[in-house]
């Protein structure tokens, strides 16, 4: 199998530790790729018309998309234990979505400053995204540390790639203040093997 995948990517990162979670590293080769929503010429188009990563193709030559689905597959495949059986399963989907939700809100983000000129950058936009993302943060510090602290799963991937990407691209939005219990969550959880080793690139 072969999946595509760039570094800096949190979608990319799902799938790197889930195929180290459910231990299938040795069946998967990493293509990097690179690109953009203004440049798919990197990207891998004849697998995914979307043009975006991550992107899995399977030994039969079927492409899957996207991190959801490519985890649930690889966790399937590998068994990794990462999606537990309903009623849990619904809780750990939600956050995965959750994650995901913020995770798209900061990729928006990003867009806005590196695709548009400056004279187009909308500020309320952009304000408004992290906002959507704020909103999600207080939830999960709220609400989900009992989850968080229960048998480790694929809403906890989501979780932590999605802080990781935060920490690499939004560090001075200062997502721990008010946020002890998600801090002190994501510190313990970085730890682990399957994501020490997939950390992010230093911004
Ligand atoms: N929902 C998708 C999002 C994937 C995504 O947006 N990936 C970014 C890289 S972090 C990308 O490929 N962007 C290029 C584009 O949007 O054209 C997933 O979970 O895989």
């Amino acid at each position: 199998m072969e999946l595509y995948w760039s570094p800096a990517s949190p979608y990319a990162r799902k799938c790197r530790v889930t195929l180290i979670e459910a231990g299938l590293e040795d069946r998967v080769r990493l293509m990097t790729a690179m690109g953009s929503p203004y440049d798919s010429s990197g990207m891998p188009v004849a697998h995914n018309p979307l043009g975006k990563l991550p992107t899995l193709v399977r030994a039969d030559g079927c492409a899957l998309y996207d991190s959801r689905v490519i985890c649930r597959y690889l966790d399937a495949v590998g068994k990794g234990g990462l999606y537990p059986e309903p009623p849990h399963l619904w809780e750990t989907l939600t956050l995965e979505a959750t994650a995901d939700g913020i995770t798209d809100a900061a990729i928006l983000m990003v867009y806005e400053a590196r695709m548009r000129p400056e004279e187009m950058r909308l500020e309320q936009w952009v304000e408004a995204q992290w906002e959507k993302a704020t909103r999600a943060l207080d939830m999960l510090e709220e609400r989900w540390i009992s989850h968080l602290a229960g048998p480790f799963d694929a809403g906890h991937v989501a979780l932590a790639c999605t802080l990781g990407y935060l920490d690499l691209r939004f560090a001075a939005r200062e997502w721990r203040k008010g946020r002890p219990a998600l801090s002190a969550w994501f510190e313990k959880v970085s730890a682990r093997p399957s994501l020490a080793a997939t950390a992010p690139p230093a911004a």
